[in-house]
């Protein structure tokens, strides 16, 4: 079936998301895919219409691997975030088409389901400890939950989403890595004291700490038995994954800004990590995130996809179908939808008692309102910065 148009969605119902949707010769058939990169929008959607919409134009829909391997390899200047962001949403879209021809869901395209629902995690969110704290009691008691995640240092995540108006320059944090390690672990041994030992707490450590910090930390937690430590550093030094691995004991999930499967490779191969997580939109889409879990199943190494809100219901929606499908799942994120976001994006995940299911559809099973879409329109913002207080330098977000 021809691909007849590629079009772009970009909308803000709270938070900024950018849509590929693809048509076919046949009316009744398009795919939806999320091509969202928080605080690049714009870039993804310009590469998308001007360069890569033209050469899609009368290709056939079902080729999907050539399809990627084109966008990736015939580019020449391969790789990077806003490439595969774009790739992405246009591979998801296709992979939609797919299912829709074939009148299966997308799950059932991947080798059908291991398992009936997925086991997820929440973040414990709020702007002081207490209220963290508290949070984390009702998601265990009130909501069912089995995992939660906390998050270094930063007191909510508003700053990562952008529904309160444009803005002209990054938000700054202040946020001191060699001086507030301590409180770090303070605030994880409270919280496993409120939850009790079986609930599994994750730590996002948020590639904010050098290796030698990181290492301190995690080995204060060890006795505290953490579900996973994430991102304890930042992902540019190989070596440094090594050092904080051989020092430690406790399971690290890693890659959320992993943008290939190439970089994926060391931490998986050499057992540097337990989880890969990496995003699906910034590793190419469902064609790229089936390979990095069939390496990391080969080495005994679990998938946790990442899964905050600046990816769509859409992504929720295909890492769903990914995770009931395959063998060597271990986690998935969730993110909370806002009743804004449920206007504009219909369908995705649905959470009980610490689980996710979803309704069986042919494809993704998601769709986009275009006309509340519309109600929402674009705002350009960017993710926040961190500086220390002491000297005003720059430090990771
Ligand atoms: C976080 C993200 O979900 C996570 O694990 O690391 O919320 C991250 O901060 C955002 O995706 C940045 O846009
Ligand atoms: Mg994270």
């Amino acid at each position: 079936m021809k691909i007849t148009d590629v079009r772009t969605i970009l909308t803000c119902p709270k938070q900024n998301y950018l849509f590929i949707k693809i048509m076919t010769e046949d009316p009744e058939i398009y795919g939806i895919g999320d091509a969202s990169m928080n605080g690049r929008e714009k870039a993804v959607e310009d590469l998308t219409l001007e360069y890569l919409r033209p050469m899609l134009i009368g290709m056939d829909a079902d080729r999907i691997e050539e399809i990627w391997q084109l966008i990736y390899r015939g580019t020449y200047w391969r790789g990077g975030n806003i490439m595969m962001s774009a790739l992405c949403g246009i591979d998801m879209a296709l992979w939609d088409i797919k299912g829709k021809t074939a009148g299966l869901p997308l799950y059932s395209l991947l080798g059908g389901k291991v398992r009936d629902r997925v086991l997820c995690y929440s973040h414990v969110l709020g702007k002081t400890n207490e209220e963290k704290i508290e949070k984390a009691a009702n998601f265990v008691q009130e909501k069912g939950l089995k995992v939660i995640r906390l998050r270094a240092g930063l007191p909510s995540a508003n700053g990562t989403l952008n529904a309160a108006g444009p803005q002209n320059t990054p938000k700054v944090e202040d946020w001191d890595p060699e001086f507030w390690a301590d409180e770090m672990t303070d605030y994880f041994i409270k919280i496993r004291q409120v939850v009790g030992d079986k609930v599994g707490i994750i730590y996002d450590l948020h590639e904010r700490f050098s290796p030698e910090r990181a290492i301190y930390i995690m080995r204060k937690l060890e006795p505290y038995n953490p579900f996973f430590i994430e991102d304890p550093i930042a992902p540019d030094c190989f070596e440094s994954l090594k050092t904080v691995r051989e020092h430690t004991n406790v399971p690290i999930a890693f890659g959320e800004l992993y943008k290939s499967r190439w970089e994926c490779l060391p931490g998986i191969t050499n057992r540097w990590l337990d989880f890969i997580r990496c995003d699906l939109i910034r590793i190419g889409g469902i064609t790229e995130a089936r390979k990095i879990g069939a390496i990391a199943e080969t080495y005994d190494v679990k998938t946790a996809w990442h899964g905050p809100n600046d990816v769509s219901p859409v992504t929720h929606a295909v890492n769903w179908h990914l995770n009931v499908s395959a063998y060597n799942f271990g986690i998935q994120e969730d993110g909370t939808v806002d009743d804004t976001v449920k206007e504009v994006v219909k369908g995705g995940p649905v959470y009980k008692d610490g689980y996710l299911t979803m309704e069986d559809k042919p494809g993704i099973g998601c769709d986009i309102d275009e006309e509340a879409a519309k109600r929402y329109p674009y705002q350009r913002a960017y993710i926040p910065v961190c500086r220390r207080p002491g000297d005003n330098s720059l430090c990771d977000w």
